[in-house]
């Protein structure tokens, strides 16, 4: 919706700001990778990580912010309450890294 808005111009984009329109930004976990590692969200917005590993990996946020576990082919999320950046990491394979900047609307 958010790019739908972008390629409408100024107008419907400042139509289009503003509570309802959060996103599932969904960040693939294969081959002991987050793909993408880096993602660009809004506050509101949902992070959803989608396991194709046949082992779990996590999503640990070095400011404590989260810790998910996703089981093998399994999912987990987070709504995002507040704007910053996130780095993240597997805590069992802590090779695996990822960031999260999130914005304001
Ligand atoms: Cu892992």
């Amino acid at each position: 919706m958010r790019a739908t808005a972008l390629a409408l111009g100024t107008a419907a984009l400042v139509l289009a700001s503003g509570a309802g329109h959060a996103e599932v930004i969904r960040i693939k976990i294969a081959n002991v990778a987050y793909q993408p590692a880096q993602v660009t969200a809004h506050v509101g917005d949902t992070i959803e990580w989608v396991n194709a590993d046949v082992v779990a990996h996590t999503a640990t946020a070095r400011n404590g912010a989260f810790d998910l576990v996703m089981a093998p082919n399994g999912k987990n999320s987070i709504v995002l309450k507040t704007a910053g950046a996130i780095d993240y990491y597997c805590k069992y394979h802590p090779n695996m890294t990822g960031q999260i900047s999130v914005v304001r609307d």
